[in-house]
């Protein structure tokens, strides 16, 4: 490959939300270049932002990594494209095509052009699906689950993420000058934008609903338990381990937590600020299994350890500070 080519920052995934997200914040500083991938269109830039080019186009499509490969040399990839939770489990097949197949495609262009001097960072947003709770009563004793318990994953999309953080840190290993770090992120709420496609989607669907004013349909029973994380807490948490030194880091996947909320928590706190909120219960089964098997809180000692995890919300400021007043200003310009 030729060594004239741009040295970039590489997303995939990067029209999805944490994709948008990441690419505001790294337009605040003044790193190299960054290039996108996406299926979607995805139209950022202007003065001063340093994205460069979207290629539109299918992460498995190799035609789209040969252009782009021919124009520039990727030092840093945030591997965020994947089909999520809900969705991969009702199409099965193109799920582990992307999140298993096009992950470990990325991986071996990413090892191909890293060299033991001057190595590749890749980043891989993996999730708290990789863990699997038996049953209600493991999952209250489990909390909060610390990074090597309860790896038993319930869903395809979880077994996919926990495949792609081995391969990464097998690839790693193996000493071609990849750098694999990987997040477990809990559900993250933003907001700016709504999720699609995943489990851990009521949450922020029942609070931007609260604000449109419109009546909200809850999937999930009033008890289910997830750990949530604001949006921009994620995405510094993100950015803090990909630029990060390696010797600080003494795992490969690590965990980043959030307040631990149910359902009916989530209501009664939402109501506080949009006292006509209604909610109905009309359970998905196979959506509320899925979040009885995750965890309800997560242990993020070793990301404040290593890399300085600190997330700038608690249970009450994610939405007094965060959720009410960004979403507020959404919907009506208040
Ligand atoms: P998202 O669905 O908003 O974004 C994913 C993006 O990937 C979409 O824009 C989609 O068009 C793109 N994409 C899908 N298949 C593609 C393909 N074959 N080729 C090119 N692009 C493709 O999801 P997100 O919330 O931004 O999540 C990003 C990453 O973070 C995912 O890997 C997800 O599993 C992980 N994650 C997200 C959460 C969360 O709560 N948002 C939690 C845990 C992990
Ligand atoms: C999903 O619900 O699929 C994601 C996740 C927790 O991985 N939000």
């Amino acid at each position: 490959m030729s060594g004239e080519r741009v040295p970039v920052t590489l997303i995939t995934g990067a029209a999805g939300e944490i994709g948008q997200a990441l690419l505001e914040r790294l337009a605040e500083g003044r790193g190299e270049p960054v290039v996108t991938v996406d299926l979607r269109p995805l139209s950022v830039g202007g003065p001063g932002h340093p994205h460069r080019e979207h290629f539109q186009g299918d992460i498995l499509d190799p035609a789209l990594w040969e252009k782009l490969l021919h124009r520039y040399r990727p030092t840093l990839i945030f591997h965020l494209a994947a089909i999520l939770s809900t969705r991969a489990e009702s199409v099965p097949v193109l799920a582990h095509r992307v999140n298993a197949d096009g992950a470990a495609r990325l991986l071996a262009i990413a090892a191909d052009c890293a060299t033991p001097d001057e190595p590749l960072r890749f980043v891989f947003p993996s999730s708290i699906a990789v863990y699997g709770l038996p049953s209600p009563e493991s999952k209250e004793a489990a909390a909060p689950v610390s990074e090597d318990e309860h790896l038993d994953p319930a869903t395809l999309y979880g077994a996919q993420k926990l495949y792609v953080e081995r391969l990464g840190a097998t690839i790693e290993r193996l000493g071609a000058g990849l750098d694999f770090r990987a997040v477990r992120l809990p559900g993250l709420i933003s907001s700016d934008t709504l999720p699609q496609g995943g489990t851990s989607d009521w949450a922020p669907e029942l609070i931007h609903a609260a604000a449109r004013g419109e009546p909200y349909s809850c999937f999930v029973n009033r008890g289910a338990r997830l750990p949530f994380c604001a949006m921009p807490d994620a995405v510094e948490g993100i950015l803090r381990l990909a630029f990060r030194g390696k010797a600080s880091l003494t795992r490969t996947a690590y965990n980043l937590g959030g307040p631990s909320l149910s359902a009916a928590e989530i209501i009664a706190r939402v109501a506080r600020d949009f006292p006509d909120l209604e909610v109905r219960f009309r359970l998905d089964p196979a959506r509320d299994r899925i979040v009885a098997s995750w965890p309800a809180a997560v242990d993020d000692g070793a990301a404040r350890r290593d890399f300085g995890f600190a997330p700038g919300h608690d249970e009450e400021t994610l939405f007094s500070r965060y959720l009410i007043p960004g979403i507020r200003r959404r919907y009506d310009g208040s």
